[in-house]
This record gives C-alpha cells, sequence and structure tokens, in this order.
C-alpha cells in the first residue's frame, strides 16, 4: 500500500473495542488526528483490506541476546538453570563489537517488525569495551541501537541500565560483567550525553536500575533524583524477583522480599515497569499493582529460562497493568508471547480463557489491549493504540491467510493468536504512520539477515 497519512478499514480495533467502518488519518508527524467508526471511506482514501490493531510496545529488550538465540540448549551441568544460562550469556557480551551490535539490533528490529511490535523499550547494559572501559568515541553501543531503530523505523525508548555490583550488599562485579559498569555520576552524565540523539529521533530516554542485585540503595536513591532533573516523568524499569534465589538474597541481606523491598525504598508508581516480577506473595502482587506501575512480562524467556509464572491473579486483584517483552529473544512475537501468558494460566488454574474481562470475553482482543495501554505507560511514549494523539502504530492482519480467511475481524485476531502457529498473519505494519512492512516484509529484512547471519558465525568461531 502506498504511504499515505489516511487510511479506511472495515474493522479496527480501537481503545474501547472493535469498530466497524473506521477512517484514520495522522499528521506530518505521525501522529493520529482522526479516528472515526462508523464512516465511509472517501473516494481517495486508501483502504485496508484486513482489520487493523495497535502496534504492540515491546517493552523489555536485550538487543544483543539475539545473536545467540539456539546457542545455550545443551545441558552443560547437570542442574542447568537461569544462573548458568548468564555465564553463557556474558560470554557472548563479553566479546561482542558495536557495529556488531548495530547489526543484530537491526535484523531483529526487522523480525518483530515483522511480527508486530511497533516499538521497543531497550534495557541496555552492554555499554564499554570488552575490558571495561569506556568506548573513546563516546556511547558507541547506545548510537549502534538507536541507528538500528532509526534505520529499520522502530520506536524507541533506550533505557541505559545502571549496574555496579554483583549481589546485594555491595558484592563487587564480577569481571564477566565489567563492561556494565558505571558510578552514579556517569550514568547521569551518560543520560545527558544521550538526550539530544533521543530527541533528535523521537525515542524516549529513561533510566533502568538493573535489578536490586546490581544497585545498592544509595545510588538508586541518588540515580533517580538524578534522572528527575533531567525528566521528572522519564520512564524507569528494574528487573525484579525473576528467580527464587534473588528473593532468598534479598531476605537474608535485608529481612524483606525485593517487591517489598522496593515498594517501602523506591517511589514505585506508574513511571515504573518491573520486569518479570515472578516472586511475589500474594500481598505484594496486590500492593505493587495498586502503585500503577506495570508488571514487564517476557512469557518465553521466563519459560526458556525456567524462571516461573507471575501471579496474575493477584496482580489483577489489585487491578495490576502488564505488558509483554520478548527480552532474550528466543521468540520474536507478539502473539506467541500472549499467547503463553494465557496457556501458563491455564495450565495453573486448569481453566480457559483465563485473560478475558468482564466487558471483553474474547481473550487475543483482551489480552491486545491490555498489553498495548502497558506496553505504552512503560514506553513513555504514545503509543496507547488506535486513538487521537497517539502515534500512527498500526498493523493490518493477512485477511487471506488460511487460518484467519473468511473469520469475523475479532476472531481473526483470536486465530492470529491461538491459531497461526508461527507462520505471520501480518500483512502491513505502519510505525508513525509511516509503512514499514509490506506484504509481510521489511524493506531491510534480506541485507539485514544476510548482516546477522555473518556477525552470528563471526560470535560462534570467536567462542
Ligand atoms: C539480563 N536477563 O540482564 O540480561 C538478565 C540476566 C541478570 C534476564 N533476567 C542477567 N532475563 O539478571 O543478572
Ligand atoms: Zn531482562
Amino acid at each position: 500500500m502506498k504511504h499515505a497519512n489516511r487510511l479506511w478499514a472495515a474493522d479496527a480495533l480501537l481503545p474501547e473495542g472493535w469498530a466497524r467502518n473506521v477512517s484514520l488519518a495522522w499528521d506530518a508527524q505521525g501522529r493520529l488526528t482522526e479516528v472515526r467508526s462508523d464512516t465511509a471511506a472517501e473516494p481517495e482514501q486508501p483502504r485496508a483490506t484486513g482489520p487493523l490493531i495497535p502496534g504492540m510496545p515491546n517493552l523489555h529488550s536485550h538487543a544483543f541476546q539475539r545473536g545467540f538465540c539456539g546457542l545455550t540448549e545443551y545441558r552443560g551441568q547437570t542442574a542447568d538453570s537461569f544462573w548458568s544460562w548468564r555465564e553463557l550469556m556474558y560470554r557472548c557480551a563479553g566479546r561482542i563489537d558495536p557495529a556488531q551490535v548495530e547489526a543484530i539490533a537491526t535484523w531483529l528490529y526487522v523480525e518483530m517488525l515483522e511480527a508486530g511490535y511497533a516499538s521497543v523499550c531497550e534495557f541496555h547494559y552492554l555499554h564499554h569495551d570488552p575490558q571495561g572501559e569506556p568506548y573513546p568515541q563516546g556511547p558507541e553501543m547506545a548510537h549502534a541501537i538507536l541507528r538500528a531503530a532509526e534505520r529499520t523505523g522502530m520506536g524507541m525508548t533506550l533505557l541505559p541500565v545502571l549496574y555496579q555490583t554483583s549481589g546485594f550488599g555491595g558484592a563487587p562485579a564480577h569481571a564477566g560483567q565489567r563492561r556494565f559498569l558505571h558510578d552514579t555520576a556517569a550514568m547521569l552524565r551518560l543520560l545527558d550525553t544521550l538526550k539530544p540523539a533521543c530527541d533528535a529521533q523521537g525515542a524516549r530516554l529513561g533510566l533502568a536500575p538493573h535489578s536490586l542485585r546490581a544497585v545498592p540503595p544509595a545510588s538508586l536513591t541518588e540515580a533517580l533524583d538524578g534522572l528527575d532533573a533531567i525528566d521528572p516523568t522519564a520512564p524507569i524499569h528494574i528487573h525484579i524477583a525473576e528467580q527464587v534465589k534473588e528473593v532468598e538474597d534479598c531476605i537474608a541481606w535485608s529481612g524483606l522480599p525485593p517487591v517489598r523491598w522496593l515498594l517501602e525504598h523506591a517511589p514505585v508508581g506508574p513511571r515504573w515497569c518491573l520486569v518479570h516480577a515472578t516472586h511475589m506473595t500474594a500481598d505484594e502482587a496486590t500492593d505493587a499493582a495498586r502503585t500503577g506501575a506495570v508488571a514487564g512480562l517476557c512469557p518465553t524467556t521466563e519459560a526458556n529460562l525456567g524462571d516461573g509464572l507471575f501471579d496474575m491473579a493477584h496482580w489483577r486483584e489489585g487491578a495490576g497493568r502488564w505488558g509483554i517483552g520478548s527480552d532474550s529473544h528466543s521468540t520474536v512475537n507478539a502473539a506467541e508471547e500472549l499467547q503463553w501468558l494465557e496457556y501458563g494460566l491455564r495450565l495453573t488454574t486448569r481453566q480457559r480463557n483465563v485473560m478475558a474481562e468482564a466487558g471483553q470475553p474474547h481473550v487475543a482482543t483482551a489480552m491486545t489491549l491490555a498489553a498495548v495501554a502497558g506496553g505504552a505507560q512503560a514506553s513513555g511514549r504514545p503509543v496507547a493504540g488506535l486513538a487521537p494523539g497517539q502515534q500512527a502504530d498500526f498493523l493490518e492482519l493477512e485477511p487471506g491467510h488460511v487460518a484467519l480467511a473468511g473469520l469475523p475481524a475479532r476472531d481473526m485476531l483470536s486465530a492470529h493468536v491461538f491459531g497461526s502457529h508461527r507462520t505471520s498473519a501480518i500483512r502491513n505494519v505502519w510505525v508513525g504512520g509511516r509503512s514499514r512492512v509490506r506484504e509481510g516484509r521489511h524493506a531491510l529484512r534480506d541485507a539485514a539477515a544476510a548482516a546477522f547471519v555473518d556477525v552470528r558465525r563471526t560470535l560462534v568461531a570467536a567462542s
């Protein structure tokens, strides 16, 4: 479809639900200026052939980790775990350079755009050279990520990661972590340095204290104060309570589990994204949910790493918000994250359609709307779906896909999430009103894939 700033669709998923005969218009900045249902198409207005759904914000990504997917799926010791995976991940993190990160991220963002994500939050901690020295030309790794987003058209929230210690109580960082480290003043300078580049491409800049394992309390407070001075509404993301060992270590250190510790020592609220939050007591879950923070759920990574299942029941009791991320990228497919979130709940509750809502019985529709709203909040960008003032980030389902053909629009979305089994039912994708995927393909697909394969060959040869 030709680039245009108007589009008409017989069916579109708006924040309040499915609407018919919808006319969209957006301005030169890519913001929606009009979303009108029950209206006829104007003669010159391009028409979508399939239903439109909002582009999904991906709220958690470590781009470089796409570079070694498939290479950690063998038994290395009697009881492999998250922690043994992390050793292998550090080996990759230890040798990768900025050009390689750019190639991996470029391919990853092509994959994301083709798979239903229109923007991403990069939880970016691979800052320095392999010796742990800052790159002489400045934050080359962050610029590599920003360039990948710019080239592919991916919406970006850049979250430089503060990382200082290897465990609770100030345990010194390991050699494998030296590329990640900043003192707090250096991190705040980094944010200042990156702000103009982010602003120039419409990226949002936030901050990610890596975890309570990696950031001592005084640094956390100082960093958050410094962030407020730069941008008092900037997003804040933190990994929390992903593993039982982390919970036990936190209790041994402070007497409190991590989510409770955070609630008592930090101003947790709507700017916050609590990534994983897998292991919480019921009270921690409802109390954290009530702050308005977003739970950053990464179901396929959490499965891949053996983390555990999120306590959605208590999170929902606190009217909790949530979104999805592809994190380590063993799966890059928004629909599949939603499917696995629901399947995890079905397997544990022995019920069906767990994520349906009072006003929205169709699970895929309810989950898409919830994850877009939560993801937008966590991104700190106006990417909350098809409504005036939001970015024109949306996609068109392929009405000719065998799993979808002939169905009503809402069932097409259900079939996309629960019945298209890894074949893409996404036809066209627009980000900020610009067409980025046509007939299922991003323009950079072939070149980016070839560059990615080359980089991976080099990385594997060096291992
Ligand atoms: C990360 N990934 O920072 O890439 C982490 C592993 C850690 C996930 N938590 C490292 N999935 O948490 O120490
Ligand atoms: Zn992570």
